[in-house]
């Protein structure tokens, strides 16, 4: 990995909480000394009935125990809400930022409580206890958080949808857990357009398809009317009407859920990762402090979906567990224009900016535009996260909107770590483009074999992690079985992520991608996140996607899809040079077999890109293309497979 190395800005050096000593000192700590480590810092948030025991952990082939923090009791919502009253009630804890540019609020920490505390009541006189699961259905609007807030404070457990799912795909969550509420709103708005949410759930609850829910909250986002049902709706403003704002928060263990979270694996249904209380709030917590370098008056601002985990532990839970200043943005970065990500960043004098590397690029695509028309001097810290970034990208996100001066923290976590994982961190070390560099505390990651040999010094593999971190999901809803299968059981004594990664020379980490997205050609393994990287390093890519196929002599072949930046001709002229660019700037074993053009590839809502799609379609195999529900633009994929090459 010879790489280019970014020095760590001298001025944050200076006032950062880490440097390279204390990072280490704290990790030996961590990984030697779990219990004491984190019977320390498990003191960050407010317990109701202090713990006396720490970790009770075991990863096996098939038994897997994972308990932190077992006889502490303690309330999510409390923490986030309720403890900072007495020094920060007049803190802004959300500022929400519109899709249409002049609409913005701020909330502060004794509104959040009010609006909370009443939002629970209302939930309790719907029949909402302990223990009972809520659907969220929402728009990234504060009522999404409130609703978050509102179950965590009964002591339910939520399962916030994404909102750009499908009626089938909210029908199989809900039904999966057995949601007694769904909370939605009459519409959400993305981009300038109406987003049909009640419609949707409408949809998904018709013919009484999901026989566990009884009623459907609905929030008044917009002034469009909605059918309705007066047998299972409820309006929001109605339902608070009359309620009190004084709702004491339940008293939980620590080991109870405090939600769940469907998210897809490489086979069958959606997974219901289940989450508990004290461990992932310490964990979501003491990340987001640390990784972000997070001060009193900072102005910090996750562009995730509230829909995602990145939403759940960094836009609410993390921050507000600080005491911080969260943004919550309702729309989309290239909407009216591609520089609203920046205008947002100057407006609000954010100080701390975490986004994907997607976004990256769907900005970078249009060259310097993004930044136009602003300053983004408030900026400090920068944060990518969800899929690798490739080193173009980086560039592009540190020279153009950080203006060579905020440091990118390329934090490599999944929806069952609950939380960051493998990160640099503010004036720790050096930063490589492209690399997640370290474990955060208590993180023991490791590389291993396809047989689970554990590989030392420079070396790629598997990617699992060793031992427990609070943050870690304990099971999926309802399939203890399925969980210990899907993690623990392809390696023995490890968690394995799925993911593979490379440990260079100084011991760094670079993420290589998803094991199931690596190839095999001609006997040689080649990441197809590497091959993309080479792509987008080309001036006239924009996007590129690479997977693989059946060949008859190499095992595997390498096909690509490219979408070019605007205002260039996609020729076999320029298919050439893309071969011949990706043959001298990675190497010969990694020559495209073909280069199909597109002007977009088949994404989720969430913006990844879903490469069983391109897969079957490369392979030629689109007649069984699988689910597309979640797909953004299906109409993508029809233009993918009309034009495919391997015919
Ligand atoms: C937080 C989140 C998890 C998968 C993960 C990996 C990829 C996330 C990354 C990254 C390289 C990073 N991923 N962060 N790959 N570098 N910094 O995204 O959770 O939606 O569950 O996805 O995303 O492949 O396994 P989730």
């Amino acid at each position: 990995m010879a790489q280019a190395h970014y020095p760590m800005p001298a001025a944050l050096k200076d006032e950062a909480r880490l440097d390279a000593a204390r990072y280490q000192a704290m990790y030996n700590q961590s990984v030697q000394d779990p219990e004491s480590f984190w019977a320390e810092h498990g003191k960050r948030i407010t317990w109701f009935t202090p713990y006396t025991e720490v970790k009770n952990t075991h990863f096996g082939k098939n038994d897997v125990q994972i308990e932190w923090f077992r006889d502490g009791t303690l309330n999510a919502c409390y923490n986030c809400v309720d403890r900072h009253l007495a020094e920060r009630a007049d803190k802004t804890a959300i500022i929400w930022e519109g899709d249409d540019v002049d609409e913005q609020k701020h909330i502060s920490y004794r509104e959040l409580h009010e609006q909370v505390a009443k939002f629970a009541n209302g939930l309790k006189k719907l029949g909402v206890k302990k223990g009972d699961r809520v659907a969220i259905y929402m728009p990234m609007v504060p009522e999404a958080a409130y609703a978050m807030l509102a179950c965590a404070r009964l002591g339910a457990i939520h399962s916030v949808i994404f909102a750009g799912f499908s009626p089938n795909a909210i029908a199989d969550r809900v039904n999966d857990c057995g949601a007694k509420v769904v909370i939605t709103a009459n519409e959400g708005r993305r981009g300038g357009k109406g987003v049909a949410l009640k419609t949707n759930v409408d949809k998904a609850v018709a013919d009484n398809a999901c026989p566990s829910v009884s009623s459907v909250v609905v929030f008044k986002h917009t002034e469009t009317e909605v059918p309705w049902n007066s047998e299972l709706d409820v309006w929001w403003h109605e339902l608070i009407g009359d309620c009190d704002s004084d709702c004491p928060a339940e008293v939980m263990q620590a080991e109870d859920p405090l939600f769940i979270l469907y998210t897809s694996g490489s086979t069958g249904t959606p997974k219901g990762v289940q989450h508990t209380t004290g461990g992932y709030m310490v964990y979501a917590a003491m990340t987001h402090e640390y990784v972000f370098d997070l001060r009193e008056d900072d102005v910090y601002w996750c562009a995730a979906d509230v829909g995602w985990i990145t939403g759940h532990s960094y836009i609410v839970y993390g921050p507000l567990a600080n005491g911080a200043t969260t943004l919550m943005f309702e729309g989309v970065p290239t909407y009216p224009d591609e520089t609203r990500i920046a205008k947002i960043v100057d407006k609000h004098q954010v100080n701390i900016l975490y986004t994907a590397p997607t976004a990256i690029r769907a900005l970078m695509a249009k060259g310097d535009a993004a930044a136009r028309g602003s300053s983004r001097d408030s900026l400090r810290i920068l944060g990518s996260v969800g899929e690798p970034i490739n080193p173009e990208a980086w560039d592009w996100y540190y020279n153009c909107i950080g203006n060579g001066k905020c440091p990118i923290m390329d934090t490599f976590w999944q929806t069952e770590t609950g939380g960051i994982m493998i990160t640099p961190l503010p004036a720790v070390k050096d930063m490589k483009p492209g690399a997640a560099m370290t474990p955060f505390f208590g993180v023991q990651p490791a590389l291993v074999d396809n047989e689970g040999n554990k590989l030392e010094g420079v070396a790629e593999g598997n990617l699992v992690i060793a031992d427990s971190w609070p943050g870690q999901a304990r099971t999926l809803w309802g399939d203890h079985e399925r969980f210990v299968q899907t993690y623990f059981s392809t390696y023995e004594g490890y968690y394995f992520t799925g993911d593979g990664a490379k440990v260079d020379e100084d011991g760094d980490y670079m993420i290589t991608g998803r094991v199931d997205d690596v190839l095999n050609v001609s006997g040689h393994r080649l990441g197809t996140a590497e091959i993309e990287s080479a792509l987008v390093a080309h001036e006239a890519v924009a996007e590129a996607a690479v997977v693989g196929f059946p060949h008859d002599i190499k095992g595997q072949g390498i096909y690509v899809y490219v979408t070019v930046v605007e205002g260039t001709e996609p020729t076999d002229e320029l298919r050439k040079e893309l071969i011949q660019w990706v043959r001298t700037d990675l190497s010969p074993i990694a020559t495209p077999d073909h280069i199909q053009f597109s002007p977009g590839l088949p994404k989720t809502r969430s913006g990844k890109i879903m490469r069983r799609i391109l897969r079957k379609i490369a392979a030629n195999e689109h007649d069984s293309l699988g689910d597309t529900s979640t797909l953004a633009d299906p109409s993508v994929v029809e233009s993918l497979i009309e034009n495919r090459l391997n015919k």
